[in-house]
């Protein structure tokens, strides 16, 4: 143990370049001396070496030409798939044990803090993209184990598009941007993914949930994660469990609603990552609950679908949830590209105690990962960058290769030896072994027949959901469909959804303008209707209230009363909420007594869709003069439209009116800010809905 403890402090700060003892002195300052990358220092770095005053720069430069050769390969090739994302660093603990059903530590020892590195993501989008993207969030862990490191590189979806490998290559083409035109860029929205997706009935589970809130979340924070597959935990007499993983938020989960997503996009490319960010360096660390839902295999041949099936989900009404363990992320990265680009997590990543099913999208993960990040970081030895290396000891036979940092001694790099005694020798006792499964049958390219049904579980997910959240998914079907240009594509598409229920078909072949009967695709296995449905499946029905992490934007503008702006502060900050204010002028407003109302932003770069709920805090005049100005009318009838909570002086009106504003049961004029702040903790004023947009 001890040998292994020094070994994990002093790796990455061996790897690291210009580890060797104290910066160089500058003379006459406080700041270290800047070297070259060789650690020569550098007495001139805005200057290059010139032939004479206005001659000639000098091929003798080779400052110039190091620093310039280096921003040259600053880049590396970008993810194909989930290449816009974002990491934090903190600590997975356990807390209760699965002693007897795994032999993995991680999932044993109770109260260990493990290290953990996570990076969340979009998937269609690259690298430059908007956060908010309708889309899949992948959500990858890597758990340094003092066994090696365990990824679970999952989704916040708990379904994926297809059922096998070989149709990946095929979903993420026509996904991404079109090959011929380059776009169009992170969005679903375009003829080749719908073209795609209605040829492929397996996808339509999967569909139901990227045309939901879910691909639209109002947080990193507040998305659920899953490992989707189905595992293997294996324990000490080499018995397996099947098991499924599932990361819950403490915060509850929480989306933004289709047109803010579209807003935010333009106003705040990065809204989810600088949220992560803002909230991890102001201590609010995020947390989620670990949970595990453990079965044998007499559950999964009673289980109605079949459990290597990767289109379909356990409800947790049928095989509940064991929380086992949380994992808090409580820092930053020290520097993206370094970590969180050249983080590589891969399904193989796995410690004794943990095994994989034959779920066949998993198999053929468990090739593509190393095998891309072979490619992506250069050589067989990105496993050494820090971000990547193992916390215990790595010693075998493998050598060298590009960039190889380990120096590694002795005379012996082959096995058996006999040369050294101190060389590694593999442990049956302790290390990893496969599940001993018996496999029979006939060698087949051949989908089995128990991964048919295609629509009983999408018809499940939607009748699981409230009204509104179904409301989203018939309009994000329509809004999707309404930009693919071939028509035939759409009808293909409306009837493939017929399969799943002729009411959703025809609610979206309406919003559409479709024109005559719908023709339902021919399927041999239609919509179970005899499906319970899942609560758990709904974002609504387990929200979790209140303003905890949340943003409250205040409009103010000059001749505010700045004792309510005051008041309000504190009721925010007491509900453990942040008050950001909003003001024509970023230097502020000055307010009815004269002193100055700081302003975080100022009123076209602060749109109201970057805040939870908002609040109107106008001086009459103030309110009639910003009548007149678009960016602050958009502000209060975008809050209106996107369903918050507003709250207002009543010298607000003015402002209100021109917004368009009808009172209900979430807007709050001239009231106390705490009954404001109690209603907006509930959440979104969903009854609102369809005065402000068509339900079709
Ligand atoms: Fe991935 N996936 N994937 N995937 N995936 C990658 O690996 C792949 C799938 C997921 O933050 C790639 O390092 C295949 C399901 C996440 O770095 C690549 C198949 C799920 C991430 C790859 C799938 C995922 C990736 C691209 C079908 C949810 C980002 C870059 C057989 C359970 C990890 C890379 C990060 C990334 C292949 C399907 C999740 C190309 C072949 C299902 C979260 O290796």
């Amino acid at each position: 143990m001890a040998k292994s403890k020094k070994i994990r402090e002093t790796l990455p700060a061996d790897q690291t370049i210009g580890n060797g003892g104290e910066p160089h002195q500058r003379a006459g300052g406080t700041h270290p001396a800047m070297t070259n990358q060789r650690g020569q220092v550098i007495a001139d770095d805005e200057n290059s070496l010139k032939a004479n005053e206005r001659g000639p720069v000098l091929i003798e430069d080779h400052l110039l030409i190091e620093k310039t050769q280096h921003f040259d390969h600053e880049r590396i090739p970008e993810r194909i798939v989930h290449a816009r994302g974002f990491g934090a660093k903190g600590y997975f603990e356990l807390s209760d044990s699965l002693k007897g059903i795994t032999k993995a530590r991680v999932l044993t020892e109770v109260g260990v803090k493990i290290p953990v590195f996570t990076r969340f993501s979009t998937v269609a989008g690259n690298a430059g993209s908007a956060d908010t993207a309708r889309d899949v969030r992948g959500f990858a862990v890597k758990m340094y184990t003092d066994q090696g490191n365990w990824d679970i590189v999952g989704n916040n979806i708990p379904v994926f598009f297809i059922q096998d490998a070989i149709k990946f290559t095929d979903l993420i083409h026509a996904a991404k941007q079109e090959p011929d035109r380059g776009f169009p860029q992170a969005q679903t929205a375009h003829d080749t993914f719908w073209d795609f997706a209605s040829l492929v009935p397996e996808t339509t589970h999967m569909l139901m949930w990227i045309m939901s809130d879910r691909a639209i979340p109002r947080s990193l924070r507040m998305i659920e994660g899953f490992g989707v597959h189905t595992f293997r935990l294996i324990n000490e007499d080499g018995e397996s469990t099947y098991v499924k993983f599932h990361w819950r938020p403490k915060l509850g989960m929480a989306s933004v609603v289709w047109d803010e997503a579209l807003k935010i996009s333009g106003a705040d490319p990065d809204f989810h990552r600088r949220d992560l960010w803002n909230a991890i360096s102001e201590g609010n660390f995020p947390e989620w609950e670990l949970g595990v839902q453990l079965f044998d295999e007499e559950f999964a041949n009673k289980f109605e679908f079949d459990v290597l099936d990767a289109t379909k989900l356990i409800p947790e009404e049928i095989l509940p949830l064991r929380i086992i363990g949380k994992m808090v992320l409580d820092r930053n990265v020290d520097n993206y590209f370094a970590e969180t680009e050249q983080v590589a997590f891969a399904t193989t990543d796995v410690v004794p105690g943990i095994d994989f099913s034959n779920d066949p999208l998993l198999q053929g993960r468990n090739l593509s990962y190393i095998d891309t990040q072979l490619s992506r970081l250069g050589g067989p030895n990105y496993e050494q960058i820090p971000v990547n290396a193992p916390r215990c000891p790595v010693m075998n036979m493998q050598r060298d290769g590009h960039m190889t940092m380990l120096p590694q001694k002795g005379r012996v790099s082959y096995s058996p030896s006999s040369l050294e005694v101190d060389s590694p020798r593999p442990d049956p006792a302790n290390g990893f072994h496969s599940f001993k499964a018996t496999e029979q049958g006939d060698k087949l390219r051949i989908r089995a027949e128990s991964f048919g049904d295609h629509f009983s579980q999408a018809l499940m997910f939607f009748n699981s959901q409230t009204e509104p959240e179904q409301n989203h998914i018939i309009s994000a079907f329509i809004f999707e469909l309404s930009k693919v240009d071939t028509k035939a594509v759409r009808a293909r598409m409306v009837g493939q959804l017929a399969n799943v229920s002729p009411v959703i078909a025809q609610r979206v072949a309406d919003g559409l303008g479709m024109q005559g009967p719908i023709e339902a695709i021919a399927t041999k296995i239609p919509a179970r209707t005899d499906l319970a449905p899942s609560d758990a499946l709904s974002i609504v029905k387990k929200m979790v209230p209140g303003l905890a992490t949340k943003v409250v934007g205040c409009l103010v503008a000059d001749g505010s009363d700045a004792s309510a702006v005051l008041a309000l502060k504190k009721a925010v900050t007491a509900a453990g909420a942040d008050l950001k204010i909003v003001a024509p002028k970023i230097g502020g407003a000055v307010a009815a007594d004269g002193s100055l109302l700081e302003a975080d932003f100022q009123l076209a770069g602060g749109p109201s869709v970057l805040f939870d709920t908002v609040y109107v805090s106008l001086s009459g005049d103030g309110a009639t003069l910003l009548s007149t100005e678009a960016a602050a009318v958009s502000w209060v009838h975008d809050a209106f439209a996107h369903l918050k909570v507003i709250g207002a002086s009543s010298t607000s009106q003015p402002l209100l009116d021109a917004a368009g504003v009808v009172v209900d049961e979430g807007i709050f004029v001239g009231g106390k800010p705490a009954e404001f702040l109690i209603k907006a903790g509930e959440g979104r004023v969903w009854d609102r809905e369809p005065s402000v947009r068509t339900v079709f």
